[in-house]
């Protein structure tokens, strides 16, 4: 049909002009365009992804499709490189709103090398980009979100010590800037499934008591794979159970709706933004392309509910409304669609020709790349008080030998004092958490529940030492976000037999996050945990060792001291090391009188990886740690003095890594070896080296290599019973001596 041609009236006119000025929640014309343009492409990359997964190009995929709306809303508000993120697989448009392209995201699904989110260790949408403050995030469900807690409040730290960011050479404060924002916010997110994880409550908890600046997302599509909302949350809604926690700003949106979205994020950002405390966005969206590519949701939903969803489409939704509202016409959505394609195409074909990473890189980054615990610089002799100044009355009562506790506690000092960046928290360690009766002298403090942190609270101040709930993932998360952002958390677990809330933590997180990120985040952090047994009375819950399961992760670093100079010097090389490291303190040795040592000096360390010979010998190498030393050194003094045979008794001192070198020089000596340790026998640290002698050192061996350790049971609490658990020194002598007369 022909159409005549008109002048358009002048009232026209000035509604066009006015259309073209309008905003929308503070969004322009332009800035619709640019947010569909990201949802759209985050919706092709998906499908890209797909139709690579079913060539086998790619091995895995998960998409974002439905959460696009939320995403590009986010990517709006928060700033890149400014704000942090700590998103979660859904979270691609997010991410390309906040300026990661196709191509990086292709290249993790193709697993390259210059993947700059794993570099190929990692599954697709497993974010990570350094440029952008996108913290490199893992697969468990929920793991991010005390991590997000940790990074907020080291935020609020840094802010309050700006002193503390510089690099400073001689430890892990030379390699990694140290930035933060007055005003910054930390996004996290996660589905309405997530929300089930006792992290989620224990983050949201924190938060909220310590108003910190953390923006929780929670994208609610309804299931978590198959499990639909009402099972994972009691009524149905999680804004309800929420509402009640103090100091947060909250929003409930319709997250498939761009406008409405960023209205709402962006009041929640500026309630952050201003000091407020922490946001609650709940954001309603869809899940249209079933959980992962491995999920056919037909299984569980029925056609109707998946139509009722597929109505509120994100993408369908915003073409309609940028129609609607004149901002494209079908033509210049069909442009734009067209150029997103044509950038797909290249960024496809580039991904698919990336290189692969190499087998032989497979080991780099488990550890620090830059500094060396094991090395030289951290080998220093100790430096006792009389040496400094002979003599002198104040000097003298501090060249008295001190016990482990003391110690520990006198490194913790210095190092605190040294280093500005060290915070110390977790249950019981500050002296008292009401300030208050410790200014006005109404009490003396505790700190800690071994006295092990006492008095630092006092001198180093409240934000610096303070208590955490009852809480262990809270306590590992929390520092763990700390960590990743420059600050040196120096935390306590109360008692071994309680670290296990932060197992995920401890086993997904905190010692995964350099290889994962193929070296652009690390978490260098040291946990204190007070372990073991032999405490007459201790039982179940406050004897367990367990050390081999933490030296069976890899990028953990674990110690265990046997006295009290090895422990001050030990810790001071943890507190400087640029690796995670779980430091390992028998309770039973805090106040043990063997092993008392006079302060070494503030700059005492020792390197990781280095054993001690307690003893020299020709006859037996004993190979044991922690309290079992002690009682090996009388078991072989009695051995030397009632049969003549000469035990070479080694402390290791530090389990990951562990000092080989010496344990095989020893062995080919004396050509027999037992290996000694205090938790139950089976399974144990001593069976890697067994193994390792068992296999390296065959050849120089006269006899079985042998353990003795405790019983394949529980600690019990009655003495008698205790006794004949854990390993005793009559067990270690008996074993020592069968294996000589062998
Ligand atoms: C701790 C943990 N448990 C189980 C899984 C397996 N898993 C992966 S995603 C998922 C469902 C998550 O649902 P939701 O939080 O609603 O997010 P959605 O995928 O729906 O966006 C499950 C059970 C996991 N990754 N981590
Ligand atoms: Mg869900």
């Amino acid at each position: 049909m022909a159409t005549t041609k008109t002048e358009p009236k002048l009232a026209t006119v000035a509604v066009e002009e006015l259309k073209k000025t309008k905003t929308y929640e503070g969004l322009t014309r332009q800035q619709l365009i640019d947010a569909y343009r990201i949802m759209y492409t985050s919706r092709r990359v998906d499908d890209r992804e797909i139709l690579l997964k079913r060539q086998q190009k790619i091995f895995f995929q998960i998409s974002g499709a439905g959460h696009e709306a939320i995403g590009v809303a986010a990517s709006f508000v928060l700033k890149p490189g400014y704000d942090w993120f700590y998103p979660y697989y859904r979270d691609r448009a997010l991410v390309l709103g906040l300026g990661a392209s196709p191509y990086e995201m292709l290249l993790q699904a193709v697993g390259a090398a210059e993947d700059p989110s794993s570099g190929g260790r990692q599954m697709p949408s497993h974010w990570a980009y350094q440029r952008l403050n996108v913290v490199t995030q893992s697969s468990p469900t929920g793991t991010q979100i005390l991590q997000a807690v940790g990074c907020a409040e080291a935020g609020v730290y840094l802010r309050n010590h700006p002193n503390s960011t510089p690099r400073v050479n001689g430890d892990y404060r030379q390699f990694k800037d140290v930035t933060f924002q007055g005003d910054e916010v930390t996004y996290v997110s996660l589905g309405d499934g997530t929300s089930s994880e006792g992290e989620f409550w224990e983050a949201l908890n924190t938060a909220s008591n310590k108003k910190l600046p953390v923006l929780f997302m929670v994208e609610d599509n309804g299931y978590a794979i198959s499990v639909p909302v009402e099972v994972q949350t009691a009524g149905g809604n999680i804004s309800r159970l929420v509402s009640g926690f103090p100091n947060f700003h909250f929003e409930e949106v319709d997250g498939t709706d761009p406008v409405t979205s960023y209205a709402a994020v962006k009041r929640a950002a500026d309630y952050c933004r201003a000091g407020k405390g922490p946001a609650f966005v709940h954001a309603h969206v869809i899940r249209p392309y079933s959980h992962s590519l491995s999920d056919d949701e037909r299984l569980y939903r029925p056609d109707v509910e998946r139509q009722r969803d597929a109505a509120r489409d994100p993408i369908s939704r915003m073409q309609m409304f940028l129609i609607r509202e004149n901002v494209l016409d079908e033509k210049g959505i069909n442009q734009l669609e067209k150029q997103v394609e044509e950038e797909m195409q290249v960024a496809v074909d580039r991904a698919l020709e990336a290189p692969l990473p190499q087998p032989d890189t497979i080991y780099n980054f488990v550890y620090s790349p830059d500094l060396d615990p094991t090395g030289a610089a951290f080998d220093v002799q100790p430096l006792f008080p009389q040496a400094i100044e002979p003599g002198a009355g104040e000097v003298k009562k501090a060249s008295l030998p001190k016990t482990m506790a003391e110690l520990i506690n006198a490194t913790l000092k210095d190092e605190m004092k040294r280093d500005e960046r060290i915070v110390i928290f977790g249950e019981d360690v500050a002296d008292a958490s009401r300030e208050d009766y410790l200014k006005k002298k109404l009490v003396k403090g505790k700190g800690g529940v071994f006295k092990l942190t006492s008095g630092l609270q006092m001198t180093f101040g409240s934000d610096r030492v303070f208590n955490t709930p009852i809480a262990e993932a809270n306590i590992v998360g929390r520092a763990t976000g700390m960590a990743t952002r420059g600050l040196k958390p120096v935390v306590e677990i109360q008692f071994f037999d309680y670290i296990w809330p932060a197992m995920m933590q401890l086993r997904d997180e905190l010692p995964v996050i350099r290889w994962r990120s193929n070296n652009a985040f690390s978490s260098p952090l040291v946990i204190r945990v007070a372990i073991g047994g032999y405490l007459t009375g201790g039982a179940l819950y406050h004897s367990q060792c367990g050390e081999s399961i933490f030296t069976h992760i890899p990028g953990l670093r674990v110690v265990f001291p046997s006295n009290a100079l090895d422990a001050a010097g030990l810790l001071r090389t943890a507190i400087r090391c640029d690796d995670p490291v779980l430091f390992l303190e028998h309770k039973r040795l805090y106040r043990e009188t063997y092993g008392r040592s006079p302060y070494p000096s503030a700059d005492y360390t020792i390197p990781f990886g280095k054993a001690k010979v307690v003893q020299p010998g020709s006859d037996l190498t004993v190979i044991t740690y922690g309290a079992v030393v002690p009682r090996a050194l009388q078991a072989a003094q009695r051995l030397e003095r009632e049969h003549g045979v000469k035990v070479e008794l080694i402390d290791l001192r530090t389990l990951n890594p562990f000092d080989w070198d010496t344990i095989a020089a020893s062995v080919t000596r004396t050509n027999r070896a037992l290996v000694a340790y205090e938790d139950s026998l089976s399974w144990g640290y001593g069976a890697e080296i067994a193994a390792r002698i068992a296999d390296q050192l065959f050849e120089h061996l006269d006899a079985p290599v042998r353990r003795v350790a405790a019983t394949d049971t529980f600690v019990a609490y009655q003495p008698i019973l205790e006794d004949a658990i854990l390993p005793q020194a009559d067990d270690l002598y008996r074993g020592m001596k069968e294996l000589a007369d062998y």
